[in-house]
């Protein structure tokens, strides 16, 4: 059974805050799936960083849809599918909620960035937004486009990531709310979470809110709910972060002794594999099956 885009929608209607963890292939959505989270982003970060490329629109949506579809393919829980800037226009934004929507998304999130986007962590960074009334535009495509009344509109918000300051994040945000969003991302990359608590404080939408822990880690699954406005809490990019750091250490150790007797209890032994490839339905499969 796949999860509808309903049950995301279910658990921030009544209230709930959603946990979502970031994935970039099937196998770590399984994982996501597996660890208890409410869904799965499907980073444009991790995807980027999986194919060896940096985040700035290098990945097609051809590549992105792809995974999205074999991602969903192998999991049930509701995906988050991180669609940048839409891969171009209004225009383009009605093309790309419809099939983001048919590959088995339950949500997209548009961010407010110019076409190329860079990455938004990055110290630095060339952060372009388009117009507000340019986005608006683009949200309104996105809640047209889409078939299923439960598969959410997120609008993002990048005004904090570029330096314009909450007056300029709030508006975007009401006018995002006024095009139709079910939700508003609001980013920081601020090393604590006290810009984004003063925005969330003065925020007065009835839009739930989406926020991106990554840079201010102090902010908990206990303290984001108690701000009361949160509807979806996405861990943005641990999932390569965590497969990164298990393949540095694992290699860097076979290197060092010239074989791989040391780590070999160190990591899941062939059968977890075997497991999560499901090779006992595929026993049961040859023993029904084959004669
Ligand atoms: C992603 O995971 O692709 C995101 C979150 O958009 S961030 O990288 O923090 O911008
Ligand atoms: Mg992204």
């Amino acid at each position: 059974m796949r999860y509808t885009s309903k049950s995301l929608r279910d658990i921030i209607s009544s209230g709930g805050m959603a946990r979502v963890m970031a994935a970039h292939d099937p196998l770590s959505a399984m994982l996501v799936e597996e660890a208890g989270f409410d869904g799965i982003w499907a980073s444009g970060f991790e995807l980027s960083a999986a194919m060896g490329l940096a985040d700035v629109s290098l990945v097609s949506m051809t590549e992105h849809l792809d995974n999205m579809r074999r991602m969903a393919a192998r999991t049930h829980l509701p995906i988050v599918a991180d669609i940048d800037t839409g891969y171009g226009n209004a225009i383009n934004v009605l093309y790309t909620v419809e099939q983001f929507e048919a590959a088995g998304a339950a949500a997209v999130v548009i961010e407010d960035k110019m076409f190329p986007k860079v990455t938004s962590l990055i110290a630095d960074g060339r952060q372009d937004l388009v117009s507000i009334a340019e986005h608006q535009g683009k949200i309104e495509a996105a809640v047209s486009a889409r078939k299923d009344p439960d598969f959410m509109i997120i609008a993002r918000v990048e005004a904090l990531i570029a330096g314009r300051g909450e007056d300029e994040a709030l508006a975007r945000a009401y006018a995002y709310e006024e095009a139709g969003a079910d939700m508003i991302l609001i980013h920081s990359k601020q090393k604590t979470p006290d810009e984004i608590e003063h925005f969330i404080n003065a925020w007065t939408g009835h839009a739930p809110l989406v926020i991106v822990p990554t840079a201010y880690p102090q902010m908990t699954e206990t303290r984001a709910k108690a701000l009361g406005k949160i509807g979806l809490l996405i861990y943005g990019n641990h999932a390569i972060r965590a497969a990164v750091t298990g393949m540095q250490k694992v290699f860097a150790q076979i290197i060092e002794d010239g074989g791989i007797e040391r780590v070999n209890d160190t990591i899941v032994p062939v059968s977890e594999i075997f497991r999560l490839q499901r090779m006992d339905e595929v026993k049961e499969n040859e023993n029904r099956y084959l004669r």
